[in-house]
Parts: structure tokens; C-alpha cells; sequence
């Protein structure tokens, strides 16, 4: 029972979506099956690698239960909530975000955390499955103008993620000019919802490292930045200079 509710409290997904399964305390081999997802604009997408290419810094049960379970719910409750609101279910994701004051109120923060957390997870996914290192050219040069240099970055992006109360993420923003910040926001909050783009960002809830680290965050964001994939945020970089970066 111990181990259940555990799990249900990791999986962060609504009890009801679970009571059908009541038979899993007797059946403890069987795993939950991912929840299904409503019908709607949004879609949770695939992962671009499989679930063991983010070892180095993440374990494939945390990305199976982050990506299929927590993220899914994301996308899952975002359709739901734009089920009678058409016109701005029509919108791009991105501009949903930026006109969050223009929702109905009966489902903004619904939209707020769901739309929030589908970007932020989108990002993750993309941004991640890759093997550390450094950038190279007009990202490189971004980073040592704006943050320093990549020593310097790493270790005020670590202290940015480090001082996140409770649940939320680091991001690096990108203005079109290129100009590189550091940013935090609580919950599912993202840099869009003040119109900006978030070049790459770490999720710091705990369900995003808990199987392996515990309550060791410090380990997991130091480890993060083996399975970076540099390419990837060089490609974002380069679209956000050309205002065609989305989420
Ligand atoms: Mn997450």
C-alpha cells in the first residue's frame, strides 16, 4: 500500500484516472497504463530518442513516468479545458500562452498550468538525449557576451535552479537580438507567458528526478548538463534570431 500511494503521489495524475485499477495493490508487476488523452488540438509528442539516452543524468523509469504519465496529463487537461473554447484552441500554443489575461477565467489557470507545462515539457524533451559538451559558434560567442562564459553560465544557471522553492524551472531566455538571461519561474510558468522564448530550461520538480536523487537536486542539476544535446540548442538559438522559435 506504502509503495502505491508512493507511486500515485510520483505520477501526480488525478486519483480517478487510476480507481478503475484498484486490482494494481494485488497485481503489484502489472504497470498503470498511460492515461488516455482527450481528443483536442494539442498532442503529447514522441520522444526523440529512446528512454535510456538520458542516463548520464536521468534514469529511463523517470523519463517513461515524466513523459507518458505527467506530461500526457498535461496535454490531456489542456484539451479538456479547451474543449469550449474554440477560438482559442485554434491558436498556436505559444500564443495561447501570451494571451493567458484574454482566457475565460473559469479555465485560465487550468490553461495557465496545462498550456505551461506541455511547452515547458516539449522544450525538455527537445532540448535533451544528447552527450554534454559545449556549443559552438554564434551561441557560444551569445554565452560568453551574456552569461559569462560557460563556466560562469553553468554555475549561475545551477544556483538558479538550486533556488527554485518547491516546484518549478531554470530557463535560459533568447530575445530575437540573440541577448541571452537567466530566469526561474514556479509551477509550469514559462518565459512565453511574459513573451519571451525560453532557449532551454530545467525542470526541478521533484517528479523530475526523485527515483534516482531523492531529495538530492544539487546531483541532478550538476549531472543535467551531460545529456545536453548542443546541437539542438544551437538550432533553437539560430530560430529564435529569426523569429521562428515557438516553444
Ligand atoms: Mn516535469
Amino acid at each position: 500500500m506504502m509503495i502505491l500511494s508512493r507511486r500515485l503521489a510520483l505520477l501526480g495524475a488525478s486519483a480517478a484516472l487510476f480507481s478503475a485499477r484498484a486490482g494494481f495493490a494485488q497485481q503489484p508487476q502489472q504497470r498503470p497504463t498511460p492515461p488516455q488523452i482527450a481528443p483536442g488540438p494539442h498532442s503529447l509528442p514522441d520522444l526523440p530518442y529512446g528512454l535510456d539516452a538520458n542516463e548520464a543524468a536521468i534514469d529511463a523509469r523517470t523519463m517513461e513516468l515524466h513523459h507518458r504519465f505527467h506530461h500526457a496529463a498535461y496535454v490531456n487537461n489542456l484539451n479538456n479545458a479547451l474543449r469550449e473554447h474554440e477560438a482559442f484552441g485554434r491558436m498556436p500554443l505559444d500564443e495561447l500562452l501570451m494571451n493567458l489575461s484574454r482566457v475565460p477565467e473559469n479555465v485560465r489557470t487550468a490553461i495557465r498550468n496545462n498550456g505551461g507545462g506541455h511547452a515547458n515539457h516539449t522544450m525538455f524533451w527537445e532540448i535533451m538525449g544528447g552527450r554534454g559538451g559545449e556549443p559552438t559558434g554564434r551561441l557560444l560567442e551569445a554565452i560568453n557576451r551574456d552569461l559569462g562564459g560557460m563556466g560562469e553560465f553553468r554555475n549561475r544557471f545551477n544556483q538558479a535552479c538550486m533556488s527554485v522553492f518547491g516546484s518549478g524551472w531554470g530557463f535560459v531566455t533568447v530575445a530575437q537580438s540573440g541577448q541571452l538571461a537567466i530566469a526561474t519561474k514556479p509551477n509550469q510558468d514559462t518565459p512565453i507567458m511574459d513573451g519571451q522564448r525560453a532557449l532551454m530550461g530545467n525542470d526541478v520538480w521533484e517528479h523530475a528526478y526523485y527515483l534516482r536523487y531523492q531529495n538530492r537536486r544539487q546531483e541532478y542539476v550538476n549531472n543535467w548538463w551531460n545529456v545536453l544535446n548542443w546541437e539542438k540548442i544551437g538550432e533553437r538559438f539560430t530560430a529564435a534570431t529569426e523569429g521562428r522559435l515557438r516553444v
